[in-house]
């Protein structure tokens, strides 16, 4: 092409999860030049590192999967409502086999730094393997969930017993049979592997800092005939999806929590808590923009899960008091609550009592007790959205660094470009529907609106596109009002940077909706790349 500088290659992907994977297939099926490259050794990313027992994603099977190609949809056998993690490895090593994706990747290669040169418009790359590379463009598919977060708790290195994240759990697992564990964190991580851990242990205690919802996730096996359902429904399945705010064909009640008769509210709350799953924080569509109708949806909840737990005291302990419900992303267990009337599970409220530090033995707590320890578990989560973009040194014009400017929270236009950053694509990151969506979705909506706008570039001789100030301002706006005007904020939640020390408090998802968020990127398109300069010859 007379219009671009010769590089290494078309395109640089970074990241082979779900989204980078698909990134490389669809590009590639451009006919560009694509070079991925993966920190982990092999293809999977959260599903990569994210091995602890337990280990389960929260969207159905039968959606968490890609639907780009009918082939592929169709021979795939799921074997559980919801997937287990060496069940989505599978797949997605499954997937790369199927279109030759690793090939395209250099593996157990990090991403240290990417530079614009601002003369050619095009980025070069570099690797903590020495390797350079240069490209037109460059393409973030690195998760918004995978830079995990160790709490600085004092004496951490002291502790003589085995010590784990989740987030980074050993391949091949960790042998826990017979150890007194203990478990930090209770979020999704923690909440699902809580029963596992405590089945091994021969004594588990729970460090709970704030109690969270959760909800039995229902998961069964499936049956040939169900599959068979499901791939035959796949067509409707998928439109109903791509319409939708989640990317699940979910629907809401039809009314309002307070329109229908309290008979009824009942009953609604009853049949999605016996279905399972996240969807029971849009049973009603006002659950997570009125308090009055989230009460009426916590109540329920709570009347279900103190009939799960027998001593009740336990029970208080584990109701939360500090958030409505859903506005943490709700967690799905197998047995989470029920786990607790075993005798050799403690759990420990660290509000009341809060861990002072670490020692050789175990932990101490600020009441003096040592918790004695073989095992120490954290399950303290991630520097969610843009905690692994931070790590990569980003250098825009004038060699500024894409972290400084985020330096007061992520500054996107629709989550896809930053001003400063042409020809740079961040997907399925912050200002993108994605973790609040299915996120296999949200990738294939991110990269076929991305492969659509490198077509135009190239059809009309644009060297490169990057994104206004204006319209990045107006969407870090949007995407706070948008948030603000539902119960989101309410609670101190990884959305808002708040599980991490010193991170500013900025809403960083987009909360309209995966079928909104699809109209907002087609309109943008439509109109020739509304919000961006495109630039050249
Ligand atoms: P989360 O949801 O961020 O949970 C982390 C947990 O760790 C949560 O209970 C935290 O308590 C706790 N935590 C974090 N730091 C500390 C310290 N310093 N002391 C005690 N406890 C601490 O991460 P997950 O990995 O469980 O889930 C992430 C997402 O993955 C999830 O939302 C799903 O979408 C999938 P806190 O609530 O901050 O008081």
């Amino acid at each position: 092409d007379s219009t671009t500088t010769p590089t290494d290659v078309d395109v640089i992907v970074v990241g082979a999860g779900v989204t980078g994977l698909y990134a490389v297939h669809r590009l590639r099926g451009l006919g560009l030049r694509v070079r991925g490259f993966e920190r982990g050794d092999d293809v999977g990313g959260v599903w990569y590192w994210n091995r602890y027992p337990g280990a389960r994603c929260d969207v159905e099977s039968v959606d968490y999967s890609y639907s780009f190609d009918e082939e592929l949809q169709q021979e795939w056998d799921w074997s559980e409502k919801y997937a287990t993690q060496p069940e989505i490895i599978r797949y997605l090593g499954h997937v790369a086999d199927r279109f030759d994706l690793r090939g395209a990747y250099s593996f157990a290669t990090s991403v240290r730094s990417a530079e614009l040169d601002e003369e050619t418009l095009t980025w070069t790359v570099r690797t903590d393997r020495g390797e350079t590379v240069t490209a037109r463009f460059c393409v973030f598919a690195v998760g918004c969930l995978s830079a995990t977060h160790r709490p600085d708790i004092p004496g951490a290195g002291e502790f003589a017993g085995v010590t784990h994240h989740t987030g980074a759990w050993p391949h091949g697992g960790v042998d826990l049979t017979g150890l007194r564990v203990g478990v930090i964190g209770t979020g999704s991580s923690g909440i699902q592997a809580v029963p596992l851990l405590a089945e091994q242990a021969a004594h588990l205690t729970v460090f709970q800092r704030s109690a969270n919802y959760s909800v039995p996730a229902g998961n069964r096996p499936l049956d040939e005939e169900t599959r068979a359902a499901q791939k035959s429904g796949y067509a409707e399945r998928r439109r109903l999806a791509r319409l939708s705010g989640g990317g699940s064909p979910h629907q809401a009640h039809p009314s309002g929590t307070f329109e229908v008769s309290e008979e009824e509210r009942r009953a609604a709350f009853e049949e999605r808590w016996r279905l399972g799953g996240v969807l029971y924080s849009k049973t009603f569509p006002d659950q997570l923009t009125d308090l009055a109708a989230n009460g009426a949806a916590r109540a329920f909840w709570e009347e279900k899960v103190r009939g799960l737990v027998a001593d009740p005291a336990v029970a208080d302990l584990l109701i939360p008091t500090d958030h409505p419900i859903g506005t943490k992303r709700i967690v799905t267990d197998s047995d989470y609550y029920e786990t607790f009337n075993r005798p050799d599970v403690r759990l420990v409220g660290l509000r009341e009592n809060p861990i002072e530090r670490i020692e050789r033995r175990g932990v101490v707590l600020a009441d003096g007790t040592l918790v004695e320890l073989d095992a120490l578990v954290f399950a303290t989560g991630f520097d969610a959205m843009t905690g692994a973009l931070d790590r990569i040194e980003v250098r825009g014009r004038g060699g500024r660094l894409l972290r400084d400017d985020w330096a007061a929270g992520p500054r996107t236009y629709l989550g896809l470009g930053v001003d400063g950053f042409p020809n740079l694509f961040s997907l399925t990151g912050a200002g993108s529907p994605s973790v609040m969506a299915n996120v296999v979705l949200c990738a294939e909506q991110h990269v076929d609106w991305l492969a659509a706008c490198l077509r135009h570039l190239d059809a009309h001789g644009h060297r490169a596109i990057e994104a206004r100030q204006d319209a990045v301002e107006k969407w870090v706006a949007e995407c706070r009002d948008r948030a603000a005007a539902t119960l989101f904020p309410a609670a101190d939640s990884w959305y808002l940077g708040a599980n991490i020390p010193g991170k500013p408090r900025v809403f960083m998802p987009f909360i309209g909706g995966f079928g909104v968020y699809g109209e907002i990127l087609a309109g943008v398109a439509e109109n020739g790349y509304e919000g961006f300069d495109l630039i050249g010859p």
